[in-house]
């Protein structure tokens, strides 16, 4: 056993192996200082809940407290690993300032209530509402975090029940993209890959995705597979240089919001040099004439002057992916939030139906979940899909889930498309959506342009409820805010994106009046009155475990199947990967072997859209171009990105993670670790335009667009030229002083000399989407930055061993020291069976 800083170290000890061979198992484990295993009276089961990557871990409790987590050495998923999140994110779960009762505001400001007057008002307001504006006044805004049980539940009571189309999640923000992708690929949502294609795969391209930061055991899979023999080689896409564009093979840096000119530049070169499986293509796919004639236009010439990258590396990337034998994909953020975001994510599914690369080990293509559970609110229905991956279009999927509820099918709204988040948004603004109810997101931090956001959660008509752990930046707006229980605090299940199910065990008690969010949902329902067609109460469960049966009814024959799991084969060794059906007990691993796709006109969740308008194309369309269900190879041209650099904001902005923070900090900015390693907002710049401006590192600099702006400290990184990033992780919310900034103005004090007011990405960002997906565009915008003030010697605080690594100069490393140290146990082949 040893031990390790994993604040200095977030990837571990390496367990070298080769391909094809298993990979290596290494326990880490952390425990409040002071104890060991043996001290703990109980390791509960469950999995990380910071990212999508479905780690499984058991929490230690003792004395009714959580104490540390420890990896599970048999899963499937990470053979025993945690990163940095997990082994100190749960820290949060104890902290002093969860919300422990029910707040409801009272002549304009937030005062304690019980449980019964809390729902009552959310209820009565539903109520009232529903009888003088009918249900398109109330919506829903949830969230990639609760559990499946939780999401079918609202999905039933949103759609099934209270019959609004406004219900949408925060998965909006995350993975609309992967899940509109697939959709338009393969007609249905669905990833058809597993993680276990990295122990087989020969090449690995990465686009717009940051996995070393933000899947921590994933990319620990992929450097132990480059640190073994027979490395596989890797293609990363991305504007920064990441610790993935550090380890790679060929590194391409496009202009942010350039992807598809990239991607229809590799297709070209496939088409070009013949690197196309055209037996596997005309067996399974259709739509190749028309994808070679867009791809015809895109010489790698093309791509190298609008991407501004060489095109010879163009070449060699098409040449490492073309002669792949074994190629795995994923696809992140750097695409699904950048212009042209689902034209381009189709793409790399479009690689590899060329290359026959789909269904087999070391094929699989990853279009990426980020949040935990973000699968789940997809497949259960709580955004904009129904459950079970139905088609909203297709009245007889819509009759088979009204049989499920036991209601009539004109009772689900299906005479539209669904409301998306920005939808959602916009009609509160108008004042048409007058109650909207938030469970576990913050969008006044995480929504683009947050003046707006701001102003529209805060209008009088609206009747804004948030359920959250803690009084968040949205939380402190509302009118009603409901203390929910969290992870480690209530039972339940989660998918993560290689389709592998966890159950997460209650470990602890809540603390004060803190509920399940399940539980608050079932109250709302029998308050509501929900009733079936024969007046049976609509909501028939009131335990997860009852609500996971249910679901395993709805799921029953979908592409989602989860009718063979039961919470006790859940409690085995490994989590397991659906579908798992009578026929495939212990799930499975790959879906689309032989080209075996869910796209027939009956059995698709999607006829697909217009990529360029977003427009829903129809069944006879759909039949007319796909009647037997093959995978569709679907092009796009590209267009240049609606905000471009300019005089007055000449640099594009992009906006994304670091790796010790999750989100809006709300778990890991109360995790002592976590928050010293990243303390406060940075600015990333690129050595030559700090040079040109004149800026060294930790100078303070302003960063404005028409939007607002941001005060930070500069970092020189390894970001292109042209380009400055932010994290978005900072909103109002002050550590130091627990402040919210509910009373606006610059009330946050010292933050390397500026007020907490303006230091939130998102102050920047443009309201904009992507035409198809919806999803909005964090990542393309025109920014300005001028120097506010030199550094009085302070650097940036920024983290040394990630993406903001500093190019020169002499930051002070990035270091936990001893309240950093965990404890790894590399395995024996014997331990892992
Ligand atoms: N540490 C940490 N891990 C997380 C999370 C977290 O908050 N913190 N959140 C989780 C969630 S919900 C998500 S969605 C995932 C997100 O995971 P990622 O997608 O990996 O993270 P991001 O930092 O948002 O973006 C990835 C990369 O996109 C690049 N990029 C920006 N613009 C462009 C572009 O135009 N083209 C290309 N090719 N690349 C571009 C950025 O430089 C960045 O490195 O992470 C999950 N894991
Ligand atoms: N500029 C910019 N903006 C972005 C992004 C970006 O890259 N750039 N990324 C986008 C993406 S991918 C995402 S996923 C979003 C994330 O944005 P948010 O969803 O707003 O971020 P979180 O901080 O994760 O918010 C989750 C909230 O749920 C609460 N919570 C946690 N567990 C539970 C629970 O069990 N029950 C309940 N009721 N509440 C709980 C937490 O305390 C927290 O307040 O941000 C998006 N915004
Ligand atoms: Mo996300």
């Amino acid at each position: 056993m040893t031990s390790i800083d994993r604040i200095a170290e977030p990837w571990g000890s390496r367990t070298p192996y080769a391909v094809g061979e298993p990979w290596p198992v290494r326990v880490d484990c952390r425990l409040e200082d002071g104890l060991a295993e043996s001290d703990v009276d109980a390791w509960v089961q469950s999995a990380s809940l910071l990212h999508s990557n479905g780690d499984a871990m058991d929490i230690a409790v003792k004395d009714g407290r959580i104490v540390g987590v420890r990896g599970r050495a048999g899963d499937r998923v990470n053979h025993g690993r945690l990163g940095p999140k997990d082994l100190f994110g749960w820290q949060a779960n104890a902290s002093a300032d969860r919300l422990t009762r029910p707040l409801v505001r009272r002549d304009g400001r937030l005062v304690e209530t019980d449980w019964d007057t809390a729902m009552a008002a959310v209820a009565g307001r539903t109520t009232e509402l529903l009888e003088e504006r009918g249900p398109s006044s109330v919506a829903f805004y949830t969230t990639g975090q609760l559990f499946l049980e939780e999401y079918y539940t609202l999905g039933l009571i949103a759609h099934g029940g209270i019959g609004t189309i406004h219900v949408d999640g925060n998965t909006r923000l995350c993975t609309a993209t992967a899940a509109e992708a697939l959709k338009q690929s393969f007609g249905c949502d669905g990833q058809p890959g597993s993680y276990t294609d990295v122990d087989h795969a020969d090449v690995i391209a990465l686009f717009g995705h940051n996995v070393a930061e933000t899947q921590t055991v994933l990319w620990s899979r992929m450097l132990d597979r480059l640190d073994g023999v027979d490395p596989p080689r890797l293609v990363c896409v991305d504007p920064r240089r990441t610790p993935v564009a550090e380890r790679a093979t060929v590194h391409l840096a496009p202009r942010p919001g350039t992807n598809l000119v990239l991607l229809n530049a590799l297709i070209h070169e496939l088409v070009e040099n013949g690197w196309v499986d055209t037996a596997y293509v005309e067996k399974h796919a259709v739509g190749l004439a028309d994808l070679e004639k867009v791809v015809a236009k895109y010489p790698p010439e093309r791509a190298a002057e609008v991407c501004d990258v060489p095109v010879e590396d163009v070449r060699e990337a098409a040449r490492v992916i073309g002669t792949a034998e074994r190629l795995m994909s994923t696809v992140l953020q750097g695409f699904y939030q950048s212009h042209q975001a689902t034209a381009a994510s189709v793409q790399v599914n479009n690689i590899h139906i060329l290359r026959g690369m789909l269904g087999r080990p070391g094929c699989g293509v990853l279009q990426m979940n980020g949040q935990p559970t973000a699968e789940n609110t997809r497949e259960a229905g709580a955004d904009g899909d129904l459950p079970g991956f139905r088609n909203w279009h297709n009245e007889s999927h819509i009759a088979e889930l009204a049989k499920v509820w036991n209601i009539e099918p004109t009772d689900i709204p299906h005479w539209t498309s669904p409301t998306h988040a920005m939808q959602i948004m916009r009609y509160v603004e108008d004042g048409s959506i007058r109650f909207l109810y938030v469970t576990g997101t913050n969008p006044a931090v995480s929504l683009p342009e947050l003046e707006r956001i701001r102003s529209i959660l805060s209008q009088d008509r609206l009747f804004l409820v948030v359920q959250d752990l803690f009084l968040t930046e949205t939380a402190e707006l509302a009118d009603v805010v409901l203390p929910a229980a969290t992870w480690g605090e209530k039972t339940g299940t989660f998918t993560n994106v290689d389709r592998t199910v966890h159950l997460s065990e209650k470990a602890v008690e809540p603390p004060g009046e803190a509920r399940p969010d399940l539980d608050i949902l079932v109250d709302y329902a029998h308050r509501l009155g929900l009733r079936d067609k024969d007046g049976a109460p609509l909501v028939k469960w009131s335990t997860p475990e009852e609500a996971f049966e249910a679901w395993k009814e709805c799921s029953r024959g979908r592409p989602c199947d989860y009718s063979g799991m039961t919470y006790e084969k859940l409690r085995g060794p490994s989590g397991i990967q659906w579908p798992c059906t009578e026929d495939a007990p212990d799930g499975t691993e790959r879906i689309y072997v032989d080209g075996a796709f869910r796209a027939a006109p009956d059995d698709c969740e999607s006829y697909g859209k217009d990529m360029v308008t977003g427009a829903p194309e129809d069944a006879d369309a759909y039949k007319a171009l796909n009647p037997e269900g093959r995978a569709i190879l679907r092009s796009a041209d590209y267009l240049p990105p609606h905000e471009l650099p300019s005089a007055e904001y000449p640099y594009q902005l992009i906006t994304g993670r670091t790796l010790y923070h999750f989100h809006t900090r709300t778990k890991t900015g109360r995790a002592p670790q976590l928050a010293a390693a990243a303390p406060e907002v940075w600015v990333e710049a690129s050595e030559r335009d700090a040079a040109r401006e004149g800026w060294s590192e930790g100078d303070v600099l302003r960063v404005a667009t028409p939007r607002g702006e941001v005060t930070a400290r500069v970092r020189v990184s390894g970001v292109r030229d042209g380009v400055l990033f932010l994290p978005f992780h900072y909103g109002y919310w002050d550590r130091d002083t627990g402040d919210t900034g509910a009373s606006a103005g610059g009330n946050g004090g010292e933050n390397g000399g500026q007020p907490a007011r303006d230091r939130a990405a998102n102050e920047l960002t443009i309201t904009e989407w992507d035409p198809a997906s919806k999803q909005p565009i964090f990542k393309t915008a025109a920014a300005s930055a001028t120097l506010v003030s030199r550094t009085d010697g302070t650097p940036a605080p920024a983290p040394t061993t990630t993406a903001s690594r500093p190019v020169g100069g002499s930051v002070q490393a990035t270091r936990g020291g001893e309240s950093a140290a965990v404890d790894e146990r590399i395995g024996t082949s014997e331990e892992e069976s």
